[in-house]
């Protein structure tokens, strides 16, 4: 029989505000180990001290185990965050988001989602042909959860995408939540950034062409930041496309392929 497996997840704050968060999927024998590693991580947070960490752990029942692939990821180059814009644009486009809707929504990020300008806690859904917004909660938005890779699969991305350059662990972590994101149910494509002003590169993900890294989407010293899931309203509800990406356990055991070649969107697209 295989070994339990446990959702451990962390949540940290100072003074009501939501400083960090990580969440992992390990068996049994981890879980100690983990949730050490993850309140560290809370604690050495660059910013404010915690005040507040919160860490829960969850025995998952294997047979609802979704396992998959993560996307292949490749890397557009912008040489500055207006180019980005488009550059996300065009692959939203390409994915099937309605043109002036996939430019409407990267303006919207960088304007800060959530309201009077606020980041959202989570994603932001909004439907690819109307460009109408539907979470429920437009501060919070959705949050994804309840997916990593296995033990063997975590080992040999990390050392693959040391070896392309690609360490740090945003990279991993945004690989895998994207990942889940792709799989969900009527998902037509995904666009991020972070919020840290010091991280700068985001992506857009879709099912076809996988995750694509952008080089430039905001200028260093910026804190905007966010997601915004496009989706196909005739494939899914949303009540559906929600208990998904919070409820589904998605454990990656496949990589994708990760190209380090520079890519360019040709000029007249
Ligand atoms: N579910 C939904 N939305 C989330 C989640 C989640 N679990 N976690 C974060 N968000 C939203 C929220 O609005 C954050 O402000 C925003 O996404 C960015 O989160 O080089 O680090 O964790 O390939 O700051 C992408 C590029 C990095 C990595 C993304 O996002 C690379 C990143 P962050
Ligand atoms: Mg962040």
């Amino acid at each position: 029989m295989s070994p339990s497996l446990y959702s451990v997840r962390m949540r940290a704050s100072y003074h009501g505000q939501h400083l960090t968060g990580a969440e992992r999927i390990v068996p049994q024998a981890e879980v100690s180990e983990v949730t050490a590693a993850l309140t560290e991580r809370a604690m050495t947070c660059p910013g404010e001290l915690a005040d507040e960490i919160q860490c829960s752990v969850e025995k998952i029942d294997p047979t609802t185990v979704l396992y998959a692939q993560l996307p292949d990821l490749s890397t557009y180059i912008a040489p500055d965050w207006q180019a980005g814009h488009r550059v996300a644009s065009c692959l939203l486009a390409r994915a099937g988001v309605q043109p002036e809707i996939a430019t409407r929504a990267v303006a919207l990020l960088a304007s800060g989602a959530g309201p009077g300008g606020t980041v959202m806690r989570g994603a932001l859904i909004m439907d690819a042909s109307s460009g109408k917004r539907l979470e429920a909660d437009p501060a919070r938005g959705v949050r994804v959860s309840r997916m990593d890779l296995s033990p063997e699969c975590r080992s040999a991305l990390e050392s693959d995408l040391a070896a392309a350059g690609l360490g740090h662990h945003r990279v991993l972590e945004a690989l895998v939540l994207a990942g889940k994101v792709l799989g969900a149910p009527g998902i037509v494509a995904e666009l991020c950034w972070s919020d840290d002003p010091n991280y700068t590169i985001g992506y857009v993900a879709d099912p076809q062409a996988g995750y694509q890294r952008i080089s430039d989407l905001k200028l260093a010293g910026d804190s905007c930041g966010g997601r915004v899931f496009f989706i196909d309203q005739a494939k899914t509800s949303l009540e559906e496309l929600v208990d998904y990406l919070e409820c589904q356990v998605v454990l990656f055991n496949a990589s994708g392929t990760i190209s380090t070649a520079k890519k360019w969107i040709p000029a007249d697209e």
